[in-house]
């Protein structure tokens, strides 16, 4: 019989299934537990969508996939878990289109799923399988709200927050790309709305410094700094010419205020209203409404520096005491600092734009440029800025000097101060939507919010029929009448109702991991013991387009949870790989436009899951990006084909030569290659060099007569954790009654790997008295072992005091006794 995985396939899975083969002891590691060491590998949990699984799911599935395994092997308790993120815009999407309550199609889409994560082989625990839509696991995500509101972390406020009509709810900023919704490519605007609101900004600090503690491909850390993006900088006061209201403006280089020739205020700042003279006020209306039109991204692109509107007002500059005139302009943006700047055309180059347009005077303040040309934002020496009646002089003064000097003296003076600002905004946490979770508190008439009390969570989402958004940014649980009348927790006779808006589709993927590690806990979101045990996670594997939004969000939750006991640690994933996109064969992203998808599932059907993991692997590295290749498929089908004949005769037995003698030297080097080289590069997550290193096993062994049974059994140990179902398939009939899951991973002799051995002279105080026959890169312990051991050295040295042992690698060792 040739390797026949749809005959194997299916039984091993069954097996696993029958026996809870991956079942993980979460107590491992608790003072109740083994003192088994522990190691957590996650998979970012997919959104069960109803295309099923693609090729890129199984690329970082099956690398982590192989991680697992092989920690079991060598002798960690294992938590490799599934779920599903199973709330949010994308499934109610699908469930609206396919016009199925959402309830119904995210339950049969995650059937789905399971099915196919199953008939892959991976290798997780499935009493641990959570869902962020199941009420038992949502508790816990109102839980964490309502402890977010207790600590003043979450609030309500009017807030521009980007507003997409086509799916009728708000959206985050990193689900709004170029103006248009990332799911859908709808038209988003901006819209004054109240929203619940979380307090991201305050760990804004410690989301920078905890990057430094983790082990993430340097791109995703520089992503996340560019996200918070914190600016040390002053704010700055100008008084209003003829008002007693003044302009706060933020500045990163108030060392360049002698050069600060006019004001812009962002289209939003409430001074416009008020300082806009009557002869301009038609002209900035008009500007006005044109600007509540556009998006930020147009507002700070290429048109930025391009419009404008003078307010007829004028402010003070503080350094020169000259009057500078107010403008309105829509590249600056309410929604950062404090919506208003000072201009300094000569060196920022949107302000040079501004002033060459308008026709508004361009100062040099630091020399190094040619300020006509061009704005000039370099360093060099300050020039045009000293005043002798205000006291100030930065003449002479490099950038950094200027900064600090000018900052000294706008606190002096009483005109601003040092500040850190950060570009990152709060987090908006609702939607207008019916496919999430409800937010547990209840408003009461007279307009105040009361959280739910802890114990009547959950706060179960109601079913209804009538689940569509509404336009207007009405949402769709406020059509419920009878869930949303309700009274204030504690005092039945106080009428209230409840929150309408739900919780954004990130929310559960926030903290899930913690709920893996004790997924029916009643009592608690998770054990600390057993938290503590468990976390960080070791190894967390998943797509690069989730290095912002999600990698930060959950990041600050769990610093949230540590602050209040919850969590054991602050950073909740120790080391992240982001698996590369595999292409289409034609090297384009695959998608149906191209008509170049691959359904993993035709592959398994043709060739088997074990061809498609060891493939997918084969293809490259897994961090890059890769396109298929069919041929590659055929020759890793051929391998499988080949290690099959390697083992089986045509009977589909076990070769008769199989035996328990000794490898020959050639065999014994190979086969030790062949372990370290596997166990390195997946310790290293090079799973394709450590292929590669199995293909020359095969091909080599296949040439040679003898078929030692060590051999044998140590390769197919290695193939394991790659093709688990051809494993457990020889290893079975190799004689082993036990799944191989569990058997220990070959580890390689030192000795046997090098091709050629050396001789060795060993000096005894001055004089050769023996010599050794050694591996080639023996180290010096393993070189004194064999020493001592040796029957002439042992003669001249036994009952000597020794003194000296030295080994000059490959040349000479060197004894000095005493006695
Ligand atoms: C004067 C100046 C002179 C500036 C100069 C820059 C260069 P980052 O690094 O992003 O923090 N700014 C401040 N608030 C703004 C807003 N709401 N919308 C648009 N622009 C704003 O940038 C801070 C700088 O961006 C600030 O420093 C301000 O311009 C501008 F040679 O002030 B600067």
């Amino acid at each position: 019989m040739t390797y026949d995985p749809a005959q194997i396939e299916p039984r091993w899975q069954a097996f696993w299934e029958q026996n809870a083969t991956f079942r993980t002891d979460t107590s491992a590691g608790t003072s109740s537990g083994t003192s088994k060491p522990t190691y957590y590998v996650l998979d970012m949990f997919p959104y069960p969508s109803g295309a099923g699984l693609h090729v890129g799911h199984v690329e970082g599935y099956t690398a982590s996939d192989i991680v697992a395994r092989h920690k079991r092997m060598k002798g960690f308790e294992v938590l490799h878990p599934m779920g599903w993120d199973a709330f949010g815009l994308p499934a109610e999407q699908y469930a609206i289109s396919q016009n199925v309550h959402p309830r119904i199609s995210t339950q049969a889409n995650l059937d789905n799923f399971r099915a196919q994560l199953k008939a892959i082989g991976f290798s997780y625990d499935w009493e641990r399988e959570v869902g962020t839509f199941d009420p038992e696991f949502y508790r816990w995500t109102q839980w964490i709200f309502l402890k977010l509101l207790e600590h003043d972390l979450a609030y309500q406020s009017e807030a521009l927050v980007n507003w997409c009509p086509a799916l009728g709810t708000v959206l985050a900023n990193d689900e709004v790309i170029d103006g248009k919704s990332e799911r859908g490519g709808h038209p988003v605007e901006r819209k004054p709305m109240k929203q619940w609101m979380l307090r991201i900004t305050k760990y804004a600090d410690r989301l920078l410094d905890g990057l430094d503690e983790v082990e993430f491909p340097e791109s995703i850390k520089a992503m996340q700094r560019d996200r918070i993006g914190r600016s040390e900088g002053a704010d700055a006061t100008f008084a209003i010419k003829g008002h007693d209201a003044a302009i706060e403006v933020f500045t990163t280089r108030p060392d360049t205020m002698f050069g600060a020739t006019f004001c812009v205020l962002a289209p939003e700042h409430d001074l416009v209203k008020e300082i806009t003279t009557d002869e301009q006020r038609a002209a900035v209306d008009e500007y006005l409404a044109a600007a509540a039109a556009k998006s930020e991204i147009a507002r700070t692109g290429n048109d930025a520096g391009k419009t404008g509107v003078f307010t007829g007002a004028f402010a003070v500059n503080p350094a020169t005491g000259e009057e500078v005139p107010i403008w309105v302009a829509d590249y600056v943006l309410m929604g950062y600092g404090t919506g208003a700047i000072m201009c300094v055309p000569g060196h920022d180059e949107r302000d040079w734009m501004f002033a060459t347009k308008f026709d508004l005077p361009i100062i040099e303040v630091v020399a190094g440029g040619d300020v006509t040309e061009a704005a000039y934002s370099g360093d060099g020496p300050h020039v045009n800025s000293s005043s002798e009646a205000k006291g100030i002089d930065l003449n002479g003064l490099g950038k950094e000097a200027a900064i600090t000097k000018m900052c000294e003296w706008l606190e002096a003076n009483g005109l601003g101060k040092k500040i850190v600002r950060y570009r990152m905004r709060d987090w908006i946490f609702a939607r207008q939507r019916y496919w999430g979770e409800p937010i547990p508190v209840v408003i009461a008439e007279d307009g105040e919010v009361h959280p739910l009390p802890f114990d009547e969570l959950p706060l179960n989402l109601p079913d209804t029929a009538d689940y569509t958004p509404s336009e207007t940014g009405e949402a769709p649980l406020s059509r419920i009448k009878d869930w949303m009348k309700t009274t204030v927790p504690g005092q039945p006779g106080k009428p209230a109702q409840r929150e309408a808006d739900t919780m954004p589709g990130s929310a559960g993927s926030s903290w899930y991991f913690f709920r893996f590690i004790d997924p029916r806990n009643q009592d608690a979101l998770c054990d600390p013991e057993k938290a503590k045990a468990w976390l960080p996670v070791d190894l967390y594997v998943g797509g690069a387009e989730h290095a912002v939004g999600h990698l930060l969000y959950s990041r600050f939750w769990t610093k949230f949870l540590f602050d209040i006991g919850v969590s054991p640690v602050e950073e909740p994933f120790k080391r992240l790989v982001n698996q590369g996109m595999i292409l289409g064969e034609d090297s384009r992203k695959m998608g149906k436009r191209y008509g170049n998808t691959v359904d993993p599932f035709d592959v398994i059907k043709e060739y088997g899951a074990d061809t498609l993991r060891m493939f997918e692997m084969f293809l490259g590295p897994i961090e890059q990006e890769k396109p298929w290749s069919q041929s590659g498929l055929d020759g890793v089908r051929r391998f499988l084909n080949r290690a099959w004949r390697l083992y089986c005769d045509d009977s589909g037995e076990p070769h008769s030569t199989i035996a328990d003698e000794p490898m020959d030297d050639d065999i014994a080097r190979l086969l030790h290659q062949t372990i370290a080289k596997v166990e390195e590069d997946t310790e290293g997550l090079r799973f394709n060099t450590a292929i590669a290193q199995m293909m020359i096993f095969v091909n080599e062994m296949l040439k040679k007569d003898a078929r030692p049974r060590e051999a044998m059994e140590s390769f197919c140990l290695l193939l394991a954790p790659y093709a688990p179902h051809f494993a457990e398939e020889i290893w079975q009939k190799l004689g082993h009654e036990e799944s191989i899951t569990y058997a220990t991973f070959p580890v390689a002799d030192a000795s046997k790997l090098v091709e050629d051995s050396i001789e060795v002279p060993v000096q005894i105080n001055g004089k050769v008295r023996a010599r050794l026959q050694v591996a080639a890169d023996i180290d010096e312990a393993a070189i004194k072992e064999l020493a001592l051991a040796d029957e002439a050295v042992d003669g001249w040295i036994s009952g000597k005091e020794l003194k000296v042992f030295k080994y000059i690698p490959g040349r000479l060792v060197t004894i000095a006794i005493k006695g």
